[in-house]
């Protein structure tokens, strides 16, 4: 039987090693976090994901996946271990080098290493592959490197780990072929050949043409606020065109993805990544752009504000690097007072009192959408006119269908024309 160890049991190693495990692999997964270790080998999980809980126990159960805080022999390692980024918005590798130098220790001739962490461009060749190399090991011969990021959605990651293409690029054609051999036990789509170097930069690219595509949906937002513009309505109509595919607007780009990546790239190559600094820098700019299009609307900063959503985006409970988090923030700094009802987040996550729809919209001079929850698709319009102050319905995301004529309701399509009414009406 194959043996495999996976460095780092998070949202993307446990369900591999489990996947592996569950498809005639015996795996060994290894984490430094000693109590997912010990949950592990009880047959529990310490994350969240569809179907991960009874995958798991039925791996250990019947032997075929332990984890230990250890790296041990195997035939092939996989490295899945966070490469956050830096407050200086570079990546930081300590992970993915002590990971590697665990992987080194225990290393033998005809090993195949493959690193699915997501990498600054160069990283294979610049950074793993030397460590190899000091302990003498010829890369490419001896033993096998290879880049194969993964490309998987939260709540779909068991689905999609199967059926989803790949890409495995290896540091030579050898190597490839090696990490194909695999991921061919149990991935359906297409395994797509190619080189370390390109398979960073396509997953980088991925994620960045999304974060770019979304920066230029909210610069129109901004230039149809100054013009009187629709610009929802822009973008339905140029997206009629057979080859347009503009993104929404929102109030910012949060996750652990599209919020990153784009740095990793910039990181290597300043001068040339003007376009992708942009579009950090605009999406960035969001919640300030929303905490400002409130203060046109609700000009008393000691007034109440009702915020609905935390995460970063709809139906998870995520608030990695979410704007809604920032928008929060800042909120509370211009002085108004804030209720916060997100279905998805407890208290112990934020740090900050969650209270119920209605005693969030209690008072309310502004209930300010963030997040396109299906709870938030209808609000309870009666709670509205029944509780707040005004009802004034602020949809960020265009996700509430409103019903009731006396429900103010602004989204980013209508920002310039209501707003001039709302001068009026103060
Ligand atoms: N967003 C917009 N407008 C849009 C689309 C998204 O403002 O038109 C915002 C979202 O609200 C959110 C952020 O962008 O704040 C990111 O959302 P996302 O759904 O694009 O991405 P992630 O970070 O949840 O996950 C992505 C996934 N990519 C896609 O959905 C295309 C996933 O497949 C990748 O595996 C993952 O990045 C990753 O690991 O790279």
């Amino acid at each position: 039987m194959n043996k495999l160890c996976v460095v780092g049991l998070g949202y993307i190693g446990l369900p591999t090693a489990a996947m592996f495990a569950n498809h005639g692999w015996q795996v060994l997964g290894v984490d430094v976090n000693q109590k997912a270790v010990d949950m592990i080998n009880k047959g529990q999980i310490h994350i969240e994901e569809v179907g991960l809980g009874e995958m798991v126990a039925k791996a250990v159960k019947n032997g075929s996946l332990k984890a230990s805080e250890k790296v041990e022999e195997a035939d092939s390692f996989i490295i899945a271990v966070p490469t956050p980024h830096t407050d200086d918005n570079t990546a930081n590798l300590k992970y993915l080098i002590q990971a590697t130098n665990s992987v080194l220790e225990k290393v033998q001739k005809g090993n195949v290493v493959i690193v699915e962490s997501t990498i600054p461009p160069r990283t294979i060749n610049d950074v793993v592959a030397p460590l190899f190399e000091a302990a003498n090991w010829k890369v490419g011969e001896d033993i096998y490197l290879a880049h194969c990021p993964e490309r998987v959605l939260p709540g779909r990651i068991l689905i999609e780990l199967v059926e989803n293409n790949r890409i495995v690029g290896g540091i030579n054609q050898a190597s490839t072929e090696k990490a194909v051999e695999v991921y061919s036990t149990f991935v359906k789509g297409e395994l797509l050949r190619t080189s370390a170097l390109s398979a960073e930069m396509s997953k980088l690219m991925e994620n960045t043409y999304r974060d770019v595509n979304i920066a230029l949906a909210n610069e129109l937002v901004k230039i149809s606020e100054k013009l009187g513009i629709e610009a929802l309505e822009v973008i339905e109509l140029a997206n009629q065109h057979p080859r347009v595919n503009l993104h929404l607007p929102g109030p910012g780009v949060g996750g652990h993805c599209l919020a990153v990546d784009p740095y990793f790239i910039i990181e290597k190559a300043p001068e040339e990544s003007q376009l992708i600094a942009n579009a950090r820098i605009i999406n960035n700019s969001m919640p300030g752009f929303v905490v400002d299009q409130v203060g046109k609307r609700v000009k008393d900063r000691s007034s109440k504000i009702a915020v609905l959503g935390l995460t970063y985006k709809g139906n998870i409970d995520d608030v990695r690097e979410s704007p809604a988090m920032e928008i929060v923030e800042k909120l509370l700094e211009e002085g108004y007072t804030l209720g916060v009802n997100d279905p998805h987040i407890g208290q112990e996550q934020v740090g900050f009192k969650i209270s119920s729809f209605t005693d969030a919209v209690e008072d309310a001079e502004c209930i300010l959408v963030l997040t396109d929850h299906n709870e938030f698709k209808k609000l309870d319009e009666e709670v509205i006119l029944a509780k707040a102050k005004r009802p004034l319905v602020f949809d960020t995301r265009n996700c509430v269908r409103i019903s009731n004529e006396k429900i103010e309701y602004v989204n980013f399509g209508n920002l310039k024309e209501k707003a001039a009414i709302d001068i009026t009406i103060n």
